[in-house]
């Protein structure tokens, strides 16, 4: 009993030696888990080092990068400020290439100018030449739109008023227009009053068929008094202005006033040539 007392105190003793030894255990157990926990966390550490390793090389290369751009900036300002420089003087280079063009115009219209001075100048030496040279109308004749004419007072016959005014260098007058026409009437009017006066126009070459003492047709103007021309009893080739103002055919031999043209500067020949013609035409016998 005794020893059986004895071992069971014994195995009491290791009872409580073992639970002594048991609350150390679990706490080593406790430490043991711990530690493995700790050894995870520190191999995700380690993984994260690593990536971090990783990740420095291409930031380390942002960096250099960062700073090659700065130092790049330096320049680019310059290049900028440069580019401004260089507008600014192609600015003002076009500004001068206008002014240069302004110029060349100038230039071009001043000689223009110049050329266009001297013209005028010839142009007026040459009309006051030829107002010097154009022929005035002779004395007792007066011009109207270029033609010199006179009214005179004495009677003839047509063919001694033809000659008359050959002798004048001109013709018996020859109103083609209605102005033409007023005007010699009033010049008439002014020297011998309503008295009928020869002019330029008969039907000497062929009857009924009227010309003016230079060759030339009637035209389309006329200012027959109505009932005219009649050629009465078949011997009126000759035209007057009758005291009415109108145109009336009449003998050649008749002795009537009359009026004269003379065209200034221009010659002679043709008027006396026709002259001459009227006077052989109108010596014959009627
Ligand atoms: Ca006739
Ligand atoms: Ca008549």
């Amino acid at each position: 009993m005794r020893q059986l007392s004895t071992t069971l105190d014994a195995l009491k003793r290791d009872q409580d030696n073992m639970r002594q030894l048991s609350t150390p255990l679990d706490a080593l157990k406790r430490d043991q888990d711990d530690m493995r926990q700790l050894s995870t966390a520190l191999d995700a550490l380690k993984r994260d080092q690593d990536d971090v390793r990783q990740l420095s090389t291409p930031l380390d290369a942002l960096k250099r990068d960062q700073d090659d751009i700065r130092q790049l900036s330096t320049p680019l300002d310059a290049l900028k400020r440069d580019q401004d420089d260089m507008r600014q003087l192609s600015t003002t280079v076009d500004a001068l290439k206008r002014d240069q063009d302004d110029m060349r115009q100038l230039s071009t219209t001043d000689d223009t100018l110049k050329r266009d001075l001297d013209k005028e100048g010839s142009r007026t030496a040459a009309l006051e030449q030829r107002l010097h040279e154009m022929p005035s109308c002779p004395t007792g004749y007066t011009m109207f739109r270029g033609t010199c004419y006179k009214a005179f007072n004495t009677r003839k016959t047509f063919s001694d008023a033809a000659a008359a005014c050959g002798e004048d260098g001109g013709t018996l007058a020859m109103p083609r227009d209605a102005e033409t026409d007023t005007f010699l009437i009033s010049l008439h009017s002014a020297v011998s009053g309503k008295r009928p006066f020869w002019f330029g126009l008969h039907d000497q070459r062929e009857e009924g068929s009227f010309e003016w003492v230079d060759g030339s047709s009637l035209g389309t103007y006329n200012s027959w008094c109505p009932g005219e021309p009649n050629n009465n009893r078949g011997r009126e080739d000759c035209v007057l202005h009758n005291s009415e103002d109108e145109w009336n055919d009449a003998p050649c031999n008749r002795k009537y006033r009359f009026i004269c043209q003379i065209v200034p500067g221009r010659p002679l020949a043709t008027g006396g040539t026709l002259t001459t013609n009227v006077l052989r035409l109108s010596d014959h016998p009627q």
